[in-house]
């Protein structure tokens, strides 16, 4: 079994946090929530992961209330903010105040990828706290200083919770490959998703 790990000060990997059942509601949800598309980055580029958004769209660099097209951003539901403080909890071993307003979630397919980078565009520096479902993949923690080494890759698997909070907030992080075929089969996902929960602070 992988032990949980404090991989940096502030960045807790909780490996198998997430029940099978657990997992499957999350992939449930996420195949709910409608209007995955690729980030445009205003450099031109076009990310290779789809993203969708719940509470505020996500835009490089920026959130906003309403998505490119206009339409309004889904909700943040409660019941998502409870599994983040849950998590939260478990991984820093004691409750605390946590209101996450915003949810990132990312689809992976076999070749998609994400560079490193920070998360800058909350203005809140409160933890993220992450869950990965069906691939696994390598994820990639760096420092606060440079894009480049020192840097530790990080297996993260189905039901795996990363918390990034204290002086790992602003730790430059990305992934450079998922590793297709991984999921289990039970749960009936072709990929990776991976949902961040944030507070934006606005
Ligand atoms: C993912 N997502 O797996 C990755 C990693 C993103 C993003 O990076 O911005 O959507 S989740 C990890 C993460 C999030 C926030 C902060 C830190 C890591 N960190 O400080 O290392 O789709
Ligand atoms: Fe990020």
């Amino acid at each position: 079994p992988r032990p949980r790990a404090e991989q940096a000060p502030g960045a807790v990997h909780l490996p198998d946090w997430l029940g099978f059942d657990e997992q499957r509601e999350l992939v449930a949800a996420c195949r709910g929530w409608s209007g995955y598309r690729h980030t445009r980055l205003p450099n031109g580029g076009v990310m290779s992961v789809k993203s969708v958004c719940l509470g505020w769209h996500w835009y490089p660099y920026g959130y906003s209330r309403t998505t490119g097209e206009g339409t309004p951003v889904l909700p943040f539901p409660d019941w998502l903010g409870d599994l983040g403080r849950r998590a939260l909890a478990a991984a820093y071993g004691e409750a605390r105040p946590y209101e996450p307003d915003i949810a990132l979630v990312n689809f992976y397919d076999a070749t998609a990828k994400m560079g490193l980078h920070q998360d800058k565009d909350e203005r809140s520096l409160e933890p993220v706290v992450s869950f990965s479902l069906g691939d696994a993949c390598v994820f990639r923690f760096g420092n606060t200083e440079t894009r480049g080494r020192p840097y530790t890759d990080v297996e993260l698997r189905s039901g795996d919770v990363f918390v990034f909070g204290g002086p790992s907030r602003l730790a430059y992080h990305g992934v450079p490959k998922t590793l297709p075929g991984t999921a289990d089969p039970a749960l009936g996902l072709d990929g990776r998703l991976n949902i961040t929960l944030r507070v934006s602070g606005f």
